[in-house]
């Protein structure tokens, strides 16, 4: 909303329609439960969202605008009602306005599950960028999958992980969304390709011989301070009814069969891989059906608005988030030519100005391919058409490079070493106008070492987006009272122009502010150590480190590196009379993929080893570990603000960006990181002095590799590592099962140690020394910690999108 409709707002009117749901919902204001009251607050506050929801569809300045539509197979939102309450400015009168009927409102946003449609870092990227397109009123449309079940709920069963359905939705609906029925679409699988002949002409149709309905469900996503709602579109998969079936012919009955099975199951659950591609069949038919019902839906828009088709690229574009809906590409080729019966260089024209595609990855087991086979057998006509673009590219490739075989070969969308297979990274960055990495270091290495070649062959293609993160819901929302502090000081734009927080920079020395300050963060702790007390009763003490990892648990982000300095802290407490350490709580959050036997070994370690430590006697408060189950967005929004210090501590190279270390910064916690990601950013924001950079950097790490890498001799050098990786083959951390953490063990000692914690474990324990001695300085930690949040607004997502419109979309905001 608009400050002055705020201004109009009808408190005792939201009441009665507050009671109203309620009524609908088969419940009476004497005896419904804290539930039904979140339910009927939701569906009130949507009837508003809504309302501007429509509107901004029908504005006819967005229809005449361009557009960005944001094509993500994840939208990890977390919970809407709080957030739309700061977008939409009512926090304060809907908290009255609860509170007059007797309620709190924190206690009824603490009944809404989360939506975790999306697994990590990519999913929340694309909400951070859905908040902050909305609040400065770049026309979009996201796209995404309604997934019925989410990323599953852990929980851990004596330490080992377990996977429960998250059944988001159950059983009353979500209150925020809306079903759009008349926007349902067919979109056809497997079957055959058909040439027809037309006015001397030949066409070829695709004849499919499965059909599923994509129906959606929009999500309001509320521009902050502004009446902008832009749609959330999620396609949920439905069976078509039986009747349909009669259309296939018998030849194709088995696959019609199949239908049923694979309608229902279509959207079923969100595949739980982060950075790694599982190639299954529904997972290939979740991408196609998601980009084919986003494609159908756009061009209806544009076609709606009364545009011509060749002007595609100038009033829509398409954002591919990873490789995972790059089919979209040939599914619009095929639209144009079979359905419009476009030439192939007219659709070529239009298609390859539509798109553009960002990279989140350069670990090999993440880049997706996909079985020429498969492919040819779910998509016929597809198949027909990548190879027309390969065929068509390759002759590009041969002007550039005449006879250079090897060229061809690491360029070609086919790989043909081995049994045939689609490369979706190279089908994108042939048919985008622009691709991006996602921060300076991972674009440079998109450009050095992944895309070498197509850099050369398209100079300028390749560009830089670094991340962001929404200041609204990762900072004003989550920290109400480092908020308002900063507010006090500085006024209350910062929210919108992140920028502005760099005026905080003046009270760091200043010692009322430090005071303060810290007794923000001291608040924030106490809140975590009460839920921590509360869920898993553990005791914990505020004035100590609260030293932070969350994260989906994977090798290459290095609990396990953590994990041994945790293990080497505790043998020092316990063998050296001397020594001396701040109390330390250190703590975990982390889900698993449910097939990575070794991220699940970890965490299993990590358990074994917090059950011990927190159970010593002679460790007191000087030590404790803990591992926060089922990590989703909203217990972020709890641990976040209670961070002390931001464990961001990948081998270098491997993380593309990262953005809980944005999150953390912005909230005052001290980063101790690699020369990963974004990491090198914030350390250029924040300066040397305000962050512990660690290992070895992306030079250090091949200069290693080349040497020959032993992690025998980090084991045989250092003792303090060795007693460490020695306790997990012991009885030390599972009395009378000795050998229960032996895949750890061997994780870095057998199998050669790939993402080389231990060539990192020395230069890490100096950096943690550091930060132990350096939090003694009360004065001095809260400086460093202010001017964290001081200097970290380039990190704002206003930013980042800005930087694809200007460099990438080229839009215009639309002011409502
Ligand atoms: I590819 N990312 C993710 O969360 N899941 C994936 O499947 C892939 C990438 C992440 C990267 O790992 C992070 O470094 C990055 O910050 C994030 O995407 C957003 O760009």
């Amino acid at each position: 909303m608009t400050p002055k409709q705020q201004h109009a707002f009808d408190k005792s009117a939201f009441k009665i329609s507050m009671v109203q749901h309620l009524t609908q919902l088969g419940h009476a204001p004497e005896t419904a439960q804290q539930r039904d009251w979140y339910l009927a607050l939701g569906r009130a506050l949507a009837e508003h969202t809504t309302g501007d929801l429509v509107a901004t569809e029908n504005d006819q300045a967005i229809k005449q605008a361009k557009s960005v539509n944001y094509l993500s197979l994840e939208f990890l939102i977390g919970r809407l009602t709080g957030n739309n309450l700061i977008s939409m400015g009512l926090y304060d009168v809907i908290a009255e306005a609860v509170g007059e009927l007797g309620l709190g409102l924190t206690d009824l946003l603490e009944q809404e599950r989360d939506p975790s449609l999306g697994n990590g870092g990519l999913g929340r990227l694309a909400a951070c960028f859905m908040d902050s397109l909305a609040a400065q009123q770049y026309p979009a449309v996201g796209y995404g999958l309604h997934y019925e079940y989410g990323l599953f709920r852990q929980s851990f069963d004596q330490g080992a992980q377990q996977e429960a359905p998250d059944a988001w939705r159950e059983p009353e609906g979500y209150p925020w969304e809306v079903v759009r029925p008349d926007l349902t679409q067919t979109i056809g699988f497997y079957g055959h390709v058909e040439v027809v002949e037309e006015a001397g002409h030949t066409y070829r149709q695709w004849v499919p011989s499965l059909k599923i309905q994509a129906m959606p469900w929009d999500l309001p996503i509320v521009g902050y301070q502004s009446n902008t709602v832009y749609p959330l579109r999620l396609w949920e998969g439905r069976a078509l009814t039986p009747f349909a079936l009669d259309a296939f012919n018998a030849g194709e009955y088995t696959h019609a069969q199949q239908a049923d099975i694979d309608a229902g199951n279509l959207t079923k659950v969100l595949y739980p891989n982060d950075n790694h591609d599982a190639g299954k069949t529904l997972r290939l038919m979740q991408q196609y059906f998601h980009s084919a019902a986003s494609v159908g839906d756009i061009l209806r828009r544009h076609l709606e608005a009364g545009h011509a088709l060749a002007a595609l690229p100038e009033y829509e574009t398409i954002q591919l988030n990873d490789t995972h809906p790059t089919i979209a590409i040939p599914e619009l080729m095929r639209v144009l030519l079979d359905d419009y019966r476009l030439g192939w260089d007219e659709a070529w024209a239009i298609a390859s100005r539509t798109f553009a595609y960002t990279n989140h990855t350069l670990l090999p087991e993440a880049l997706e391919t996909w079985s020429e086979s498969l492919m040819a057998e779910l998509l016929p006509r597809h198949m027909e058409i990548i190879f027309e673009i390969n065929h068509r590219f390759l002759q590009d490739v041969e002007q550039k490079w005449p006879g250079d075989v090897r060229k061809q070969q690491v360029l070609s969308v086919i790989d043909d070493q081995g049994e045939r297979m689609v490369r979706m990274a190279n089908l994108c960055v042939i048919g985008s106008y622009a691709v991006n990495g996602v921060a300076a270091l991972h674009s440079q290495l998109v450009k050095r070492d992944l895309f070498p070649e197509f850099d050369a062959l398209y100079p300028g293609r390749i560009q830089n987006v670094t991340n962001g993160i929404t200041p609204r819901r990762w900072l004003k929302f989550c920290n109400p009272d480092l908020s308002n502090l900063i507010s006090e000081k500085i006024g209350e734009q910062w929210p919108a122009q992140l920028e502005q927080l760099e005026q905080v920079a003046q009270y760091a020395d200043d010692a009322d502010f430090q005071k303060t300050f810290m007794a923000v963060k001291k608040r924030n702790k106490q809140r975590l150590a009460d839920w921590v007390k509360s869920n898993l009763d553990i005791t914990l003490n505020t004035d100590a480190i609260f030293d932070v990892q969350i994260k989906r648990l994977h090798e290459y982000k290095r609990q396990h590196l953590n994990l041994l300095h945790v293990i080497s802290l505790y043998q020092r407490l316990l063998n050296e009379p001397n020594f001396d350490m701040a109390p330390r709580v250190v703590f975990f959050a982390a889900k698993a993929a449910p097939g990575y036997e070794l991220a699940k070994s970890i965490i299993f370690a990590i358990n074994k080893v917090a059950e011990t430590i927190n159970n010593d006697p002679r460790v007191g408060d000087k030590l404790k570990v803990v591992f926060i189950p089922d990590y989703r967005v909203s217990m972020a929004e709890i641990i976040i603000p209670a961070a002390d210090v931001s464990e961001q501590i990948s081998m270098a190279g491997k993380e593309a960006s990262g953005t809980g270390n944005m999150k953390m910064a912005l909230n005052g916690a001290l980063t101790i990181g690699t020369m990963d990601g974004a990491n090198v950013e914030i350390r250029e924001e924040v300066g040397d002095d305000n962050i512990y950079i660690f290992g070895l950097d992306v030079d250090g790490v091949t200069e290693l590799r080349q040497k020959g890498y032993q992690p025998e001799t980090a084991y045989q050098n250092q003792p303090l590592l060795k007693a460490a990786l020695d306790s997990l083959l012991d009885e030390t951390f599972t009395p009378g099962q000795p050998g229960l953490l032996r895949p750890v063990f061997d994780s870095v000692m057998t199998s050669g140690d790939p993402y080389l914690c231990l060539a990192d474990f020395a230069d890490y324990v100096r950096a943690h020394n550091d930060i132990d001695r350096d939090y003694r300085d009360m004065s001095q930690w809260a400086r460093k910690a202010i001017l964290n949040t001081a200097l970290v607004g380039k990190f704002s997502s206003d930013r980042s999108i800005r930087d694809y419109v200007n460099n990438i979309w080229q839009l215009k905001a639309i002011k409502r």
